[in-house]
């Protein structure tokens, strides 16, 4: 009989996680949701910057000063960008473009909780293209992938507001 119980208990808090997780926001048709549980890295200086989609940002410290939340996945909005061509080609551009919020991580000292802006680019490849920490513990990644490729913005391929 308790066994049976377990389970049924069990089971239900499985089919309620289950429905919290069909509630939240992985974009339209929802596209984020495969991405979910997947993480990419960036080198900067001192630290590695690591995005895990729809989950975490963090800064890793590479003299083994520990690993730091940036934020923790809130929401996903859209905001205009206005930045210049790169020679490599990994800019924001100008237009519309999706950024994830990342919010209330790790403490910072005398400030903030620290929350990152994920800027979407659309591009061929996930990866992190830059990192920047605008005040102080508050960040900014720019960020390519095929997640944000849609009828409008194609790798490579310049929208009309763009040109
Ligand atoms: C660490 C890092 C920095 C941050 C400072 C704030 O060194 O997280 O990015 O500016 O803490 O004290």
């Amino acid at each position: 009989m308790d066994a049976a119980k377990n389970d049924v208990t069990s089971k239900t808090s499985s089919w309620e996680e289950q429905q919290r997780d069909l509630e939240k926001d992985y974009g339209a048709d929802d596209i984020f949701r495969a991405l979910k549980g997947k993480c990419i890295s960036a080198d900067a200086g001192e630290y590695e910057y690591e995005l895990c989609w729809m989950d975490r940002t963090s800064q890793k410290s590479k003299k083994g000063h520990g690993n730091t939340n940036m934020g923790n996945f809130v929401r996903i909005d859209k905001e205009m960008a206005d930045e210049g061509e790169r020679a490599d080609g990994k800019s924001l551009g100008k237009g519309e473009r999706l950024v994830l919020r990342y919010e209330n991580g790790q403490g910072c000292w005398n400030g903030p909780n620290r929350k990152t802006d994920v800027w979407l680019t659309c591009a061929e490849k996930d990866e992190v293209w830059r990192v920047s920490e605008s005040e102080k513990c508050v960040y900014k990644m720019e960020v390519g992938t095929p997640a944000a490729c849609d009828a409008v913005q194609e790798p490579g391929v310049r929208t009309k507001d763009e040109l």
